[in-house]
């Protein structure tokens, strides 16, 4: 997969491709990345990528030469890539998102920065609008580098045989189970016993349950976009009647402090 990036912060990227995952993903050439100065396109001799917007108003925008310039500079080298701008106004990035990208040979990131990227851009040179999430950052460059990441680790060979993609949060629909390691004891707790048994099968019946407990907690709407299994049906059933009978054998007493009466 290659990635390529227009930015006028191309030493931005400098320190994200120079570690981890990504820099062991470039080295075995499972990924090729590259910053692309979009100031390297601008004419003039400062080099000028912004501009006022027609129609007065506050804030800068980023003049189309420049960046179309960069744009079919880049497509030449990658004519099946798609071409993503980063703006909030974009359909929103998910794992399924990143699944879909993770099988693409190519693609290249706009950054936007200022007010936003001329229309006529958007129009002639884009073919996906990508946002990361419902809230403004100073520039597209930090949410380029978040889809590179989310996107690297899901491409064939990049995560070793101990860091597996398949177990991640969300990509069955849940989130991921408790984490234990050495010591047995830390600060008075336990790990739980069923991690030290070695029976494989509890152990993974233990996971599935702490799965499904914690994103019924922290994020329920991911369980109710979700098919279940027999399984987690069959667990989630269980708890329900957990439950009730606490209820049912818990003895009334006091008032209702809901009720309002005394
Ligand atoms: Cl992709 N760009 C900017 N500037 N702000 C954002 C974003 C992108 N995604 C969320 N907020």
């Amino acid at each position: 997969m290659k990635f390529a990036v227009l930015t006028i912060f191309p030493e931005m990227f400098v320190p994200f491709w120079e570690h981890g995952i990504i820099r062991r993903a470039a080295e075995s050439g499972k990924i090729s990345v590259s910053a692309v100065n979009i100031r390297d396109f601008a004419e003039g001799r400062h080099h000028v990528t912004d501009d006022r917007p027609y129609g007065g108003g506050c804030g800068m925008v980023m003049k189309p030469e420049p960046l179309s310039a960069a744009i079919r500079a880049v497509k030449a080298d990658m004519p099946s890539a798609r071409t993503v701008l980063l703006t909030p106004q974009g359909r929103i990035f998910d794992q399924k998102t990143a699944c879909e990208l993770s099988s693409d040979e190519g693609i290249i990131f706009v950054c936007g920065r200022y007010e936003g990227v001329d229309e006529r851009v958007c129009q002639g040179f884009i073919s996906d609008e990508i946002s990361i999430g419902d809230y403004v950052l100073t520039g597209g460059e930090l949410a380029a580098m978040v889809i590179i990441d989310a996107v690297t680790r899901l491409i064939p060979g990049v995560l070793g045989g101990t860091e597996s993609a398949e177990k991640d949060s969300f990509s069955q629909g849940l989130l991921e189970h408790a984490h234990y390691t050495r010591p047995r004891t830390f600060e008075g707790t336990d790990v739980p016993e069923v991690l030290l048994s070695g029976h494989h099968k509890e152990i993974d019946t233990w996971r599935l349950e702490t799965s499904l407990i914690r994103t019924f907690l922290k994020r329920p709407d991911l369980l109710k976009n979700r098919t279940l299994s027999i399984q987690e049906r069959k667990i989630l059933k269980k708890w329900c009647a957990d439950i009730e009978n606490i209820i049912r054998d818990q003895p009334l007493c006091g008032t209702d402090p809901l009720s309002g009466s005394q």
